[in-house]
């Protein structure tokens, strides 16, 4: 504003000075020549304050956007300290997240390491107590069982007693049932067999050395008779002829003067004739004989003798 108060004084001055001048010329000049020149300083003079109102409001625009800028600039800063500060404060909340993050994943981790270790000493408990725990219940379940099944077993064990005394009882009377039995069919030696105290006897009617007598015997199932008691004895003699001898399953052939029995048996019961057994010969005696006397003979093996078998009815 102070311009264009300084314009306009200055034309007024420079307006004052000229009017004499001017004033002057048209008293000069003709009336149309001055009317034309006045329309020409009019025209200069609007020129004038057209420029220097253009210029007034140009400065006043430009003082106008020199302002909004500043204020732009100004936004500007404050936004970008707000940006600043909203950056820092976002990083103090993430650090303080991350660090309480931190700490709870760390709490955590430990719990599973807790957890883990109780885990494994489960598994550990559970692995012994599949060997001390099974055995424990079994020996609690055997107790159990022993116990609850105790009366069960004493029942048991009493009938089972008795059963069996019951079973004696009939196994005696089917054993005298036998026996009975037994001298039924004993009575019913082979034809041509003798019996005797439930035992059959067969006495030759040929001759045949020891080892051939022997060897018939067992051909009928028997063997050369053994003498068991006086009573067999006796009853071999009485069934003997005077003046014969009969071969017994009797011989010290193996070792001289150990005499055994065809079963293996040593001699324990023996009837030896006066001044027997005496082994006499070249070839020796090593076979015995049985006279109609009872009395007993060694004899050379290789004579042909008669021979009595023996079996059981
Ligand atoms: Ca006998
Ligand atoms: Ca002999
Ligand atoms: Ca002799």
């Amino acid at each position: 504003m102070s311009q264009r108060e300084d314009a306009v004084g200055t034309y007024e001055k420079w307006d004052f000075a000229e009017g004499t001048e001017l004033e002057k010329e048209e008293q000069r000049k003709p009336k149309g020549a001055l009317s034309l020149e006045r329309a020409v300083v009019l025209l200069y003079v609007l020129l004038a304050l057209t420029f220097v109102l253009f210029m007034a409001l140009t400065i006043v625009n430009l003082q106008r956007v020199s302002a909004a800028w500043e204020v732009l600039e100004q936004a500007r800063i404050r936004s970008e300290n707000s940006h600043t500060t909203a950056w820092h404060n976002l990083s103090e909340v993430q650090r303080a997240l991350d660090k309480q993050l931190s700490g709870e994943l760390k709490v955590i981790h430990s719990r599973l390491l807790n957890v883990s270790q109780e885990v494994e000493n489960v598994r550990w408990k559970m692995t012994q107590c599949k060997e001390e725990c099974g055995k424990e219940l079994s020996d609690r379940l055997r107790v159990l069982e022993e116990r609850d099944g105790l009366e069960a077993v004493l029942r048991q064990l009493a009938e089972v007693k008795q059963e069996q005394s019951h079973a004696s009882a009939l196994l005696d009377v089917a054993l005298e049932e036998t026996r009975n039995l037994s001298e039924i069919i004993c009575t019913r030696c082979p034809a041509g067999w003798q019996q005797f105290a439930k035992t059959c006897y067969f006495f030759s009617s040929t001759t045949k050395p020891w080892l051939a007598a022997k060897d018939f015997c067992t051909n009928f199932n028997s063997h050369l008779a053994i003498v068991n008691t006086e009573q067999e004895n006796k009853f071999l003699a009485n069934h003997i002829m005077d003046h014969r001898v009969f071969w017994l399953g009797l011989t010290d052939m193996h070792t001289e003067g150990n005499w055994k029995w065809v079963d293996g048996s040593i001699l324990s019961l023996s009837f030896w004739n006066s001044g027997e057994p005496n082994n006499v010969g070249h070839q020796g005696e090593d076979c015995a004989t049985i006279y109609s006397s009872g009395h007993w003979n060694d004899a050379t093996c290789s004579n042909a003798e008669p021979w009595v078998c023996e079996r059981s009815c």
